[in-house]
C-alpha cells in the first residue's frame, strides 16, 4: 500500500500501540477469531519498522495466564530483546480485570470482598511487570465496574470501593518507588449495562476526592466519549485545562453504537482534525496511543496497513492543522469571530469598585445582538483545509 506523502512516522512522534490492538485476533460477540495470535516480540518489530515509538500491554497480553514458568520467561526474554534491538519503549501498562469470569460481577467494585482483594493482588503483580519494563503510566479501565440490576450494587458503596482501591495502589507505587502515574479511563457502558465513572467529567470529579490526586489523571478514548454522545474534543480540552491529560486512547467511532475501536481518523474526520490540532498545540507531551483494531475482514498484512493508517492520518491532520493556523484568511476569520477577545479577562478579581464599574456600563445591546460572528466562514475554512483545498 502506498500512502500519500506526509512526514514518515518516526519515534519523535511518540506513536504507541497496545499489544491487544494489532494483536487482536478478531473475535466479536457473534463470531470466533479470524487471525492467529502474534508474539509480542513480533509486534514490537513490525511496529518499529513502521515508525512507531512504543507499545503498551495488559498483564495477560504480555504473559497469558495459561503459560507455565519457562514459557513465561522465554516470552518475556523475546520481548525484552525486541525492545532492546529496536529501541521501542513500553509507554504504558494496565491490568486485565475484565476477561476472567471471576470478575464478571466487578473487580474493585465487586460485591465479593474476596474478588476485590483478588483484583488488587492481580493489579499489584501487573504494576510490578509494567515497572520492570519502565512504563511511566499505568491505566485503569474499569471494564466490569458496573451493573445491570440497579438494586444489586449501591453506587455510593461502589465508588467508595473504587476510591479505596486507587488510594491503596497509589500508596503501593509510592512504597515500591516506581514513580508511575495513574490514568483512569472512562466508558459509559459495554460490557456492563452501566459503568461507574462513565465520562471524563465524572473521572475528573472523582480524582479530586482521592488521597493523592496529583498522581492520578485521565486516559480519555475517542470511542468512549462518542458513545455517550459527547464531544471528545471538549473532554480532552477540559482534561488538558485541568492538567490531567496523562494519556490518550486514539481511535474512531460512529455515534450511538457499540464500542467500535476503529482506525484513527476513519470516522468523524473534522473532530479528528481539531483533536490533533489541540494535542499538537495544547501542550500534551504524552504518547499518541492507538487503542483501535483492524477490521475483522483483515488478516496478515492488513493488520499492518491498519497500523500504518492510524499514524499516517494523524500526521496528515497535524500538517493540515499547521496550514490552518498559518493561513492569513483563517486568522482574519478568527478575528471576525472574536476568537482572540475571549483570552482577555472579563473583569479580573472582585472589588467593590470593579462591581460598580461593570454595573455602570450601558453597552449598545441592540448592536451587540445584531453583530455577525462569521462562524460559517471560519468553519468552511476548516473544512476546505481538511479537504486539502487550502
Ligand atoms: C479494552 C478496552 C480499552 C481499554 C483497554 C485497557 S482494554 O480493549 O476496550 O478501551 O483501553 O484496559
Ligand atoms: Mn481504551
Ligand atoms: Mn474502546
Amino acid at each position: 500500500m502506498t500512502l500519500a506523502a506526509t512526514p514518515a512516522p518516526a519515534p519523535e512522534h511518540r506513536f504507541s500501540f497496545g499489544l491487544w490492538t494489532v494483536g487482536h485476533p478478531g473475535h466479536d460477540p457473534f463470531g470466533a477469531a479470524v487471525r492467529t495470535p502474534l508474539d509480542p516480540a513480533e509486534m514490537v518489530r513490525r511496529l518499529a519498522d513502521l515508525g512507531a515509538w512504543g507499545v503498551s500491554f495488559h498483564d495477560d497480553d504480555l504473559v497469558p495466564p495459561e503459560l507455565d514458568a519457562s514459557e513465561r520467561e522465554a516470552r518475556l526474554a523475546r520481548f525484552r530483546k525486541a525492545l532492546d534491538e529496536t529501541g521501542m519503549v513500553v509507554s504504558m501498562g494496565t491490568t486485565n480485570l475484565f476477561w476472567n469470569p471471576v470478575f464478571k460481577e466487578g473487580a474493585f467494585t465487586a460485591n465479593s470482598r474476596t474478588v476485590r482483594r483478588l483484583a488488587l493482588a492481580k493489579t499489584m503483580r501487573a504494576i510490578d511487570l509494567a515497572a520492570e519494563f519502565g512504563a511511566p503510566t499505568y491505566v485503569f479501565w474499569g471494564g466490569r465496574e458496573g451493573v445491570e440490576a440497579m438494586a444489586a450494587k449501591p453506587a455510593g458503596d461502589a465508588l467508595d470501593r473504587f476510591r479505596e482501591a486507587i488510594d491503596f495502589l497509589c500508596a503501593y507505587v509510592g512504597d515500591k518507588g516506581y514513580g508511575m502515574r495513574f490514568a483512569l479511563e472512562p466508558k459509559p457502558n459495554e460490557p456492563r449495562g452501566d459503568t461507574f465513572l462513565p465520562t471524563v467529567g465524572h473521572m475528573l470529579a472523582f480524582i479530586e476526592r482521592l488521597e493523592q490526586p496529583e498522581m492520578v489523571g485521565v486516559n480519555p478514548e475517542v470511542a468512549h466519549e462518542t458513545m455517550a454522545g459527547l464531544s471528545f474534543y471538549h473532554a480532552v480540552a477540559q482534561a488538558l485545562w485541568a492538567g490531567k491529560l496523562f494519556h490518550i486512547d486514539l481511535n474512531a467511532q460512529k455515534i450511538g453504537r457499540y464500542d467500535q475501536d476503529l482506525r484513527f481518523g476513519s470516522e468523524g474526520i473534522k473532530d479528528a482534525f481539531f483533536l490533533v490540532r489541540l494535542l499538537e498545540a495544547g501542550g500534551y507531551g504524552g504518547p499518541r496511543h492507538f487503542d483501535a483494531r483492524p477490521y475483522r475482514v483483515e488478516t496478515g498484512e492488513g493488520v499492518w496497513e491498519f497500523a500504518a493508517g492510524c499514524m499516517h492520518t494523524y500526521l496528515a491532520l497535524a500538517e493540515a492543522a499547521k496550514r490552518f493556523d498559518a493561513d492569513a484568511e483563517v486568522r482574519a476569520a478568527m478575528e471576525a469571530s472574536g476568537v482572540f477577545e475571549l483570552a482577555e479577562p472579563t473583569v479580573g478579581a472582585y472589588s467593590a469598585a470593579a462591581a460598580d464599574e461593570v454595573r455602570a456600563e450601558s453597552p449598545d445591546t441592540a448592536a451587540l445582538a445584531a453583530h455577525c460572528y462569521h462562524n460559517e466562514r471560519l468553519d468552511q475554512l476548516a473544512i476546505d483545509t481538511i479537504l486539502g483545498l487550502r
